[in-house]
């Protein structure tokens, strides 16, 4: 399926042959420009930056390198190649035809599904938009930015679903997308994880392992929906999202690296040691870790979800890889929660499967998190050390579900609100943390140069060398 680029909007939908559309689109665009100049990647917008464009859909060779500036990137609308077979794979109708258009009755639910994973998008440029001025180097510089402009994709990709399928409501809910902001007082973003602050480079590779995470296993579930359009849009987006996992993945490997290479040169584990010689502790990346693993925990939802239930029942919304499970249906089973029992011990308690779709979720995530930390683990045995990083217990610092409020361990024991704030610093980012990460946050902008707490990387972007002018400044 080739994609149009002779169109204002690059399209693989046949734009030209909807003129109502097309126009309503291109009336949406000047705003997303305007969004993108107020509010993308601050003072590089005149940047020639490296970067890759989709040009496909074909899974060998989809993208396209070269130099962007980036508010001339071809955002466009790419849907996956449409399976003329595809039938719906889990819930009450399994096995029916999928939908080409939205069925009256599940409109509003769709259509907040849509909004709520649209929302995330444009937020995380938001966070991320200071993050230019103090990259660690050009091909960090490169990569954050090849995340936005693909994130600002991801937003055009839920706009245009809106627009073709939700008529006038679409139309005023893709507005509002531009009108939310991150952390704003007035105007928030719907999710919690997406009006934090992302000041400093740690939190962002944190966000982009964990919070990324969070986005492939919502796009895979999402990828199963009954409603074809928005099935095709999120397998697209998946393709691209691999590589901002990779971007966390890979930051949090050369920030550990280099903190081992400073231990083993100054023979130390002293936190205040390594501090001192510009570089990163492993204690305080776990407490970094801490805090955004958790903060992700909350955007799969509650463990019992009777919103959950329905989307599953009614086939908008599946599980990850819904293909790996025997029963589709999911009606005659049930799922066994730990929860709180209200007097600072836990209790079982067996809840229908379809109400625990959010906690399934939440726990494929878990193990597919477990793959980079023992990854990580593996560098840090490898030099000999014994720390070892960990993910937190699922209980740890919730503010969503049945954990929410109710003070634990990092291991997930609960205890008092009193023992929890005497151990706090210990266990998540203090202001003096902050202080310090902030500390070593200055740009280092020529080819090759890197900062001294983050090791460089195995490899350049497209073959190219690591030292390669990824971001020409003017
Ligand atoms: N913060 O039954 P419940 C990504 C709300 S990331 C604030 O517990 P449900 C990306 C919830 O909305 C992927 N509010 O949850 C990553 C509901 O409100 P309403 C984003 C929260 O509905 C990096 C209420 O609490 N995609 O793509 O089963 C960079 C009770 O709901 C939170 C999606 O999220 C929270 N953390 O599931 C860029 C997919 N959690 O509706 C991009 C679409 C829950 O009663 N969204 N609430 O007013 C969904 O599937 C579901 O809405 C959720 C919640 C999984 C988020």
């Amino acid at each position: 399926m080739t994609i149009n680029y002779s169109d204002r909007i690059p399209n693989n939908v046949d734009l030209g042959s909807n003129r109502t559309l097309q126009r309503a689109l291109e009336h949406w665009q000047p705003e997303f420009l305007k969004w993108w100049e107020e509010l993308g990647p601050k003072d590089f917008q005149v940047a020639d930056v490296y970067l890759r464009t989709a040009t496909s859909v074909d899974a060998k060779g989809w993208a396209t390198y070269g130099y962007v500036r980036m508010p001339e990137y071809r955002w466009g609308i790419f849907l996956n190649e449409r399976d003329p077979n595809r039938r719906i794979g889990f819930g009450d109708n399994f096995g029916q035809e999928v939908w080409q258009q939205v069925p009256g009755e599940y409109r509003a639910t769709l259509r907040r599904l849509i909004v709520t994973q649209g929302d995330t998008e444009p937020a995380s440029v938001e966070q991320q938009r200071m993050l230019g001025h103090t990259a660690p180097s050009l091909y960090d510089l490169r990569n954050l930015f090849q995340v936005n402009v693909e994130e600002g994709r991801h937003l055009w990709a839920m706009v245009y679903l809106l627009h073709a399928y939700f008529g006038r409501d679409g139309r005023e809910e893709a507005e509002e997308l531009l009108e939310r902001h991150s952390g704003d007082a007035d105007k928030p973003r719907i999710l919690g994880t997406f009006n934090e602050p992302i000041r400093d480079w740690l939190s962002f590779f944190m966000f982009t392992y964990f919070t990324d995470r969070d986005g492939k296993f919502q796009l895979k579930s999402l990828a199963e929906s009954s409603f074809d359009p928005l099935a095709r849009t999120c397998q697209f987006m998946l393709t691209e999202e691999a590589h901002h996992m990779f971007v966390g993945d890979t930051g949090i490997n050369r920030v550990v690296r280099r903190s081992l290479e400073v231990m083993h040169e100054l023979n130390t584990d002293d936190p205040q040691v390594i501090r001192n010689a510009g570089a990163i502790d492993l204690p305080t990346v776990q407490r970094y870790l801490n805090f955004w693993f958790t903060s992700s925990l909350d955007l799969f939802g509650s463990e019992t979800s009777s919103n959950a239930a329905s989307y599953f029942a009614n086939g908008l919304k599946g599980r990850p890889d819904e293909a790996q499970y025997e029963d589709h249906i999911a009606v005659e089973q049930a799922y066994t929660l730990e929860l709180p029992d209200g007097s600072g011990g836990t209790k079982s308690e067996q809840i229908p499967m379809r109400n625990a779709m959010n906690e399934v979720t939440r726990s494929s995530y878990v193990r597919d998190c477990e793959i980079g930390v023992k990854r990580w683990n593996r560098v840090i045995e490898k030099a000999g050390h014994s720390f070892r990083l960990a993910l937190p217990s699922t209980r740890f610092r919730r503010s969503i579900g049945n954990w929410a409020g109710v003070p634990t361990t990092p291991e997930g024991v609960p205890m008092s609100a009193e023992q929890f704030a005497a151990h706090k610093q210990a266990w998540l980012p203090s202001e003096s943390d902050q202080t310090f990460i902030l500390s070593l946050m200055h740009g280092v902008h020529q080819p090759g140069k890197m900062a001294a707490w983050i090791a460089p990387p195995d490899r350049g972007i497209n073959n190219n060398p690591v030292d390669y002018e990824y971001v020409k400044l003017h």
